[in-house]
């Protein structure tokens, strides 16, 4: 199921998985809310999380954005052109803070509830698109890559971008094709060595064909993630996704928490020669509590 970045690239196909795997009576979303989310693919939660935790969270983001120790750790992913920190991994074991929201109610409740089962934290980061100088993602599929380069074998996984500064149309926000996450879009390319050295600063490998772009767009339209600091988009590992570059002065940090359920663990990568370090794709599957 669900090949790609072989030679000659197939078409979409089919998901063959369900969005939602849990039940109304699961956790804190309602019927309506995960009838909505199966068909879209994704959940806007406007005041998620207080002003004063936006805060608490943006000065641990500053805190280890500051942080010189930090920058050698591979850990630390920094703009191209800027050296400006762009992304740190694995981030709940720099903080605390970001550690106890993992296993907030709030969060750790939605999380199985979608997915239907105990959880773990596949991946998480802090995006930092800085003022002027930030650059988005090309659109692709998180599972495209979390298929091919981690070995996740199924779409059962979801992430949680949490907004720490205002999310406008013109900064940089995050783009997504509603309901996108119906169709599975192979990649293109045979994924190269170490590919995560590239890709995490800019994707090339295991993106869509601009014809599949093409085709899902006009299918399904595209939406912004956009909303106040302190938002919370839930989105489908599998959705169609990218993010333009900000040249405006209004920075787009966020914080996001990628959950795969226990069920779906990772095995071998479906598209790559070795997996990912463990601080992309993390594999041990302890049950977040
Ligand atoms: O390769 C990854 O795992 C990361 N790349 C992108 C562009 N989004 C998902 C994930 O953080
Ligand atoms: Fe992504």
């Amino acid at each position: 199921m669900y090949p790609t970045r072989e030679a000659a690239a197939g078409g979409p196909t089919a998901r063959e998985h369900p969005t939602v795997w849990g039940a109304p009576s699961d956790g804190p979303f309602g019927a309506e809310e995960l009838a909505a989310h199966e068909l879209r693919g994704f959940t806007i939660l406007e005041d998620f999380v207080s002003d004063e935790e936006v805060a608490t969270f943006s000065d641990e983001l500053t805190r280890l954005a500051g942080d010189e120790t930090l920058r050698a750790d591979e850990r630390v992913v920094t703009e191209a052109a800027s050296g400006e920190v762009r992304s740190i991994f694995e981030v709940q074991r720099f903080s605390a803070v970001i550690d106890a929201l993992t296993r907030d109610p709030r969060v750790l409740g939605r999380a199985r509830q979608l997915l239907g089962s105990d959880v773990y934290l596949h991946q998480t980061r802090v995006n930092y698109m800085p003022g002027f100088k930030g650059t988005g993602f090309y659109w692709h599929s998180d599972f495209e890559t979390w298929h091919a380069e981690d070995g996740m074998a199924l779409p059962r996984a979801v992430s949680c971008s949490i907004a720490l500064t205002e999310n406008y149309p013109f900064n940089g926000g995050l783009m997504v094709m509603p309901g996108s996450h119906r169709t599975f879009v192979p990649g293109i390319g045979a994924t190269p060595e170490d590919n995560y050295r590239s890709s995490l600063k800019a994707q090339e490998i295991g993106v869509p064909t601009e014809e599949a772009v093409t085709g899902l767009a006009h299918t399904h339209g595209i939406d912004q993630f956009t909303g106040p600091a302190g938002s919370a988009l839930w989105f489908d590992s599998n959705i169609m996704h990218g993010s333009g570059n900000n040249i405006t002065p209004f920075p787009r940090s966020n914080i996001f928490l990628v959950f795969n359920s226990v069920e779906n663990a990772l095995d071998e990568p479906y598209g790559a020669a070795a997996p990912r370090p463990g601080y992309i794709a993390n594999r041990d599957t302890t049950p977040l509590a």
